[in-house]
């Protein structure tokens, strides 16, 4: 069998491991073979930058990452990658920071990851890239020579041409996707819409299965949502849920409990509006007053960049506000705290919870609320709210669907969750559970390494766009 290469920005390095927050780490480490390589930045910035490859090994997989220079740290990581790519990937044209000399950052810095992995390689590898840190990764490995097949998967929304169009160099980024193999998303909408680029700029009309030939490469776009090891994840929560942590939560709450959100401290979580709505919902339903707390754990992210720190700015105000004015003395509305906490503790919140409010503005996939799902008791399950603007709400129709920018509407549908019978309840968390279960990380591995091991045989001719 092919051995497994995994390229992403940032390596969860066994030596690391405790109370990390980032979906990418979670979906790809209930997954991944030994005998994998995972390739990737050590998280470290050395005036050496990427002249030396770190190796680790733990479990069977191998671990090789790099250190980047300040500068490189700067323009490729919190400019370009998170300062351009990322409001723009999340339809947020008005925060796109765009300078040419971070997109020269970007590109230099996947070179040099590109020339760090190429002693590394075997022929018959098969390499799997991750995320819009790493767009022109298959580029740049091509450029070196190497042949393998190479697959991308994006962890974010994609969007539509009229949004893509206004970064700069967007057809560069473009053409770079069109050197994998294979390139994944969560939604069908994200891949029509990366689809629809291509369509748009480039003149090629792919075939409904997602194929295309552009500059006599076969190319095939495909969907392939992102789930969780959801029985492991139930365990844990069915443990956590009898552990200190949890007594000392379930201790502390009067008799209306505890609705929980747990967010990456990022502005595509929605956090801004969700909190409104928690304000919304104590002024709009005055009953559960003294009787639910709602928890907010939203740990810090990407601090040295300037709308995260405004962000935070805001959050602080508004939860100030908001424990000012309905606080009584032995009962605190909103409790917010900005560190993570250990994974099995949050499972064990979770099944605490009568309710998780999950209300990104955007968000790729989410797989909060696929935890949230795995983690409840079947006899007594919790309720979903979810942003119908989250990759999962393709497949989680079942939750309360709202709109994340109508706090009034994420308001009633707490109150709607809190007054909903057992019987709803269960009927909703099963239709939830079967597919929390059955959509798992393992099964978004091989769902991808099935297409990129299996070349088409077939490949779509190319369908030109007459130019009149
Ligand atoms: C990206 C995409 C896509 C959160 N706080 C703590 C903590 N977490 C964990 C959660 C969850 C993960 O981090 C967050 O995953 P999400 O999917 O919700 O969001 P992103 O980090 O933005 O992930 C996203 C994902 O990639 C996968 O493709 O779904 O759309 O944006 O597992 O539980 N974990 C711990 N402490 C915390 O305080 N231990």
């Amino acid at each position: 069998m092919a051995r497994l290469v995994v390229i992403s920005n940032r390596v969860p390095l066994p030596s690391e491991r405790g109370a990390k927050a980032g979906g990418l780490a979670v979906a790809l480490a209930d997954a991944l073979r030994p005998g994998s390589l995972w390739f990737g930045w050590s998280g470290r910035r050395s005036t050496r930058g990427s002249g030396t490859t770190h190796i680790q090994r733990s479990d069977g997989i191998t671990y090789a990452t790099i250190d980047l220079t300040e500068a490189d740290y700067r323009s490729f990581y919190v400019n370009f990658s998170n300062g351009a790519l990322w409001p723009l990937l999340h339809f947020r044209l008005g925060l796109l920071d765009f300078k040419t000399e971070d997109y020269g950052g970007y590109r230099s810095v996947n070179r040099q990851f590109a020339a760090a992995l190429l002693p590394l390689l075997r022929p018959d590898d098969m390499i799997w890239v991750h995320d819009y840190h790493m767009i022109p990764m298959a580029a740049e490995l091509r450029a070196l020579g190497v042949t393998n097949r190479i697959g991308f998967f994006l962890h974010t929304p994609f969007v539509p041409p009229s949004i893509f169009n206004a970064l700069p160099r967007s057809g560069e980024l473009l053409n770079s996707l069109c050197a994998y193999d294979v390139v994944g998303f969560h939604t069908h909408s994200y891949r029509a819409a990366f689809l629809d680029c291509v369509a748009e700029n480039f003149g090629v009309h792919p075939d409904p299965d997602g194929r295309f030939n552009w500059r006599g490469h076969a190319v095939r776009a495909i969907v392939d949502p992102v789930g969780i090891d959801a029985d492991a994840f139930s365990e844990q929560a069915i443990t956590a849920a009898r552990g200190s942590d949890a007594r000392l939560l379930r201790d502390s709450l009067s008799k209306g409990g505890l609705a929980i959100g747990v967010d990456r401290l990022d502005y595509s979580k929605g956090l801004i509006n969700r909190f409104e709505a928690i304000g919304r919902f104590f002024a709009n339903y005055p009953q559960h007053r003294r009787q639910v707390s709602f928890l907010q754990i939203a740990a810090r992210s990407r601090e040295e960049q300037g709308s995260y720190q405004r962000l935070r700015r805001e959050l602080d105000r508004i939860v100030g506000d908001t424990n000012g004015r309905y606080s009584e003395f032995d009962w605190t509305p909103l409790r917010y705290m900005t560190r993570a906490v250990k994974r099995d503790t949050l499972a064990g919140f979770f099944r605490l919870s009568r309710i998780a409010v999950v209300t990104p503005l955007r968000d790729g996939m989410n797989l909060v609320a696929k935890e949230f799902v795995a983690a409840q008791d079947p006899e007594d399950p919790g309720v979903l709210i979810l942003s119908r603007f989250a990759g999962a709400a393709e497949e989680m129709t079942e939750a309360l669907i709202v709109n994340p920018y109508d706090s009034d509407e994420i308001a009633e549908a707490m109150h709607i969750a809190l007054a909903m019978e057992l019987e709803e309840r269960r009927e909703r968390w099963q239709a939830l559970h079967e597919k929390v279960r059955t959509s798992t990380a393992r099964q978004f591995c091989s769902v991808f390494l099935n297409h990129l091991g299996v070349p088409d045989t077939q490949p779509a001719k190319p369908r030109l766009r007459a130019i009149s």
